[in-house]
């Protein structure tokens, strides 16, 4: 994005007859590509939640998606979103954040493209505390291209690569991000959609490094291979299996095939995000001769 470029224009207030979250649409490009009882798209109802009950002006919020079913989210938001590579999501996100600070830059992706093919930059991304706010909607699986497993797959569960079960140990997201640095980290299923709306907005305005794990279903790859039901099966699970446990130690949060997940919120905390680390070490060292980083805006 060059320094010259102009905000979108603001996105007219919602009609009285229209859905609340269509104002953040982009409703001509549906309908939508996503299967019937996917909860991507659940996620994404929650998310234009979250910006609204943010109050963050939307001229200046980037959502920036990698490739897989998860990565249309950013076609279908009426922001300047950008549908990048696989796994290179959060790169050009910290681009733009470091040259642009006066931007919210939001990043919502999968598990395979954040995790696998990405999984460097995201541990990075955490370790450093740049101001991102990462979605990564996990559905154990790459949904996008058929169902193979990944690096969140449960352990036995069935995938198009694994047709005799994962025997590769899947990471517990939030303590992988949380070791690494992240500041704010908390997982909600997609049956929690006040719960999930409430984290978005809140990891959207946590200064720093903030992650939400979306635990979502696929019903035709995930479910259907592993027996695990429609959507409906998927939801009555999460609403009775679902354990809520805010401040959880976060190594404890492994995700195994049919046992109750835990959610909720386990990391919230201060430390200085990456640009303000920087200036404050520099000018300590370079004293007048160094003018603090305040972005590319405005400069030739
Ligand atoms: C460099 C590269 N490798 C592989 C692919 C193929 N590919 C497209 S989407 C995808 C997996 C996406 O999985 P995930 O991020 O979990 O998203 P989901 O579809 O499950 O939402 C893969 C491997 C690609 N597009 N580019
Ligand atoms: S394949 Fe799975 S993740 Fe992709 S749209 Fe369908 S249900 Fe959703
Ligand atoms: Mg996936």
């Amino acid at each position: 994005m060059s320094p010259e470029t102009t905000p979108a224009p603001a996105p007219p207030a919602a009609a009285p007859d229209r859905h609340p979250v269509e104002r953040l649409l982009r409703t001509e490009r549906m309908p939508h590509i996503w299967c019937p009882g996917c909860g991507i798209g659940t996620s994404l109802n929650c998310f234009v939640r979250a910006i609204e009950g943010a109050g963050i002006d939307t001229r200046k919020l980037v959502v920036v998606s990698g490739i897989g079913c998860t990565g249309r989210v950013a076609g279908y938001l009426a922001l300047d979103s950008f549908h990048t590579t696989h796994g290179r999501a959060i790169p050009f996100a910290e681009g733009l954040a470091l040259a642009r600070p006066d931007l919210k830059v939001a990043v919502y992706s999968g598990d395979g493209d954040l995790v696998a093919i990405g999984g460097n930059h995201l541990i990075h991304a955490a370790r450093r505390n740049v101001n991102l706010t990462v979605i990564c909607v996990n559905n154990f699986v790459y949904s996008m291209t058929g169902g193979q497993a990944g690096p969140t797959s449960p352990l036995t569960s069935v995938g198009t690569t694994a047709p005799y079960g994962v025997y590769e140990p899947p990471f517990n997201l939030p303590h992988l991000v949380a070791s690494c640095g992240a500041t704010y980290v908390a997982r909600w299923t997609v049956y929690h959609v006040r719960q999930l709306a409430k984290a978005m907005q809140e990891a959207l305005t946590h200064p720093g490094f903030s992650f939400v794990e979306v635990i979502s279903p696929c019903p035709p790859y995930y479910g259907r291979r592993n027996r695990l039901g429609a959507a409906v099966d998927f939801h009555k699970f999460y609403k009775e299996k679902s354990v809520v446990k805010h401040g959880a130690e976060t190594r404890e949060l492994e995700i195994t095939l049919g046992s109750p997940i835990v959610c909720g919120k386990f990391v919230d905390l201060e430390r200085p995000a990456l640009l303000d680390e920087m200036n404050k070490q520099l000018t300590a060292r370079l004293g007048d001769k160094y003018q603090p980083y305040q972005g590319l805006k405005g400069q030739a």
